[in-house]
């Protein structure tokens, strides 16, 4: 692995420093509060779909802890929280009015960050769509994108006027293929066509929203979309060329460009026509923005299948079911070299400075905020101490990366680590520990890790630890 292990470097001073949740991963209270289901509720109670058949019900509790943990980050000296509205609080059902009580838990946390000094920032659809609109064929339908759009302005003007940075959608690569393609998040559908017919749903949903939140929010806001980037490695010009086009250029062509490319509709084509792309869609979903989010945690390594050899691992996550890659049985995804995280995941920093070059050189100096990176490992207590070795060193390289990025010349805004608690882990339920604060799921304890100790250190100086 590339050396990425400076210390002691220096970010500008107004480098927003912070960390992440998202709302099913760390609030439970699932029934509370008029709250309804959500396909992350129906999915994760069908046996066999969570690892231990875990669920967010419980969680962190943090719809109830809020106040302790808006301390712990004030502790930390934390610059900004993104957390993401659950939209079957806001607006149960999916539709009609806004639910005043769920709205009251968001009006709170948002005033107690605001109080201690932390920049909220509201992501509006982190995966929890409401069950109701799922029944009515879900982000594969169109409608589910113009539900979208009259939710993003109630929640806008319920919160518009203390929120001043919003992002649309999380990750909609996941909603689509994960949830639509390969079954491995909810809904946990397995087909090709619905999965990119939810591609383009989701990047309606974000176009149709844009507006609706600038007009609803009465404080100028600043509007975002976050997008998890796949950094494609192997020798294969074409197998790389190919997921590009699904997994990055799918979201990056339509809402930065106002096009879907070319390659891609004929990559796809065995698959579906596109028929779903209605006139005027492009230019309703191409708005432009204050800055991208970008969510960053490992690389893919691609080639060609030759259609002979077995594939040990042909979707690149190990998912069962479907394929996440539509239109894309020919390509092969190989193992990667390590070191890994908890998750298999490979740790290559050098991914992260190269994609914000190149998405700064792409997108003629469009700002970019990391809003996610981070990593899971088996963390152990001793002693009331959660020492973590490995994230710090994980963060400390992905910071340098970054560092490196700002040097030559990217517009960084920001980095915020995933996560600021442990959390329900989506399929891995519990098994997987991403927090830079430990979560005791028998009595909601908290622990600072010395991960979290680190990212404090950064967050009040500005500058890069020296590691022991
Ligand atoms: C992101 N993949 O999820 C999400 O935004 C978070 O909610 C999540 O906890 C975090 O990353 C860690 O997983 C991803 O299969 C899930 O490529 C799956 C993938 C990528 C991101």
């Amino acid at each position: 692995m590339a050396d990425y292990r400076d210390s002691g470097l220096v970010f500008p001073p107004n480098f927003v420093v912070g960390s992440a949740t998202a709302a099913y991963q760390v609030e439970g209270a699932a029934r509370d509060g008029g709250r309804t289901e959500s396909i992350w509720d129906t999915f994760s109670h069908t046996p066999g779909k969570t690892w231990n058949g875990d669920t967010g019900d419980v969680a962190d509790d943090h719809y109830y802890r809020f106040e302790s943990d808006l301390d712990l980050m004030a502790e930390l000296g934390l610059d900004a929280y993104r957390f993401s509205i659950s939209w079957p609080r806001v607006q149960p059902g999916g539709a009609g009015a806004i639910n005043s009580e769920g709205v009251s838990f968001y009006s709170r946390l948002v005033d107690g960050l605001l109080s201690r000094g932390i920049r909220p920032i509201a992501t509006l659809y982190h995966w929890d769509l409401p069950q109701e609109l799922e029944d009515e064929g879900g982000w594969p339908e169109r409608d589910t994108a113009l539900r979208f759009a009259d939710y993003a302005e109630l929640a806008a003007t319920a919160l518009g006027d203390r929120v001043h940075t919003w992002t649309t959608l999380n990750e909609p690569w996941c909603s689509a293929y994960l949830g639509y393609g390969s079954g491995a998040h909810a809904p946990g559908r397995t087909d090709g066509a619905d999965a990119l017919a939810a591609v383009h749903h989701l990047n309606v949903a974000h176009g149709l929203a844009v507006p609706r939140i600038r007009a609803a929010a009465s404080n100028s806001p600043e509007v975002s979309a976050t997008l998890n980037f796949h950094v494609i490695r192997g020798e294969d010009a074409e197998a790389k060329r190919r997921i590009d086009a699904l997994a990055n250029r799918a979201f990056t062509s339509p809402i930065l460009l106002g096009r879907y490319d070319d390659d891609l509709i004929a990559d796809t084509s065995d698959v579906t026509d596109w028929s779903f792309v209605h006139e005027g869609d492009l230019a309703s979903i191409h708005q432009p923005l204050d800055f991208l989010g970008v969510n960053y945690y490992s690389t893919v390594t691609v080639q060609m299948w030759d259609g002979l050899t077995v594939r040990s691992n042909n979707d690149g996550h190990k998912n069962m079911g479907g394929s996440p890659w539509p239109g894309s049985r020919d390509v092969e995804f190989l193992e990667q070299p390590g070191p890994y995280t908890a998750m298999g995941w490979n740790i290559a920093p050098d991914g992260l400075e190269e994609l914000l070059v190149d998405l700064h050189e792409r997108f003629s100096d469009l700002p970019l905020m990391i809003t996610e990176n981070g990593a899971a490992f088996d963390d152990e207590v001793t002693d009331g101490r959660v020492h973590d070795p490995d994230r710090v060193d994980y963060l400390n390289r992905h910071f340098t990366a970054a560092h490196r990025a700002i040097e030559r010349g990217v517009d960084l805004r920001g980095y915020l680590v995933w996560s600021l608690l442990d959390n329900f882990e989506w399929g891995f339920g519990y098994s997987k520990r991403f927090g830079i604060v430990r979560v005791d799921y028998d009595t909601q304890e908290r622990i600072l890790k010395d991960s979290g100790r680190w990212v404090s250190e950064v967050a009040k100086s500005k500058v890069t630890p020296t590691l022991g």
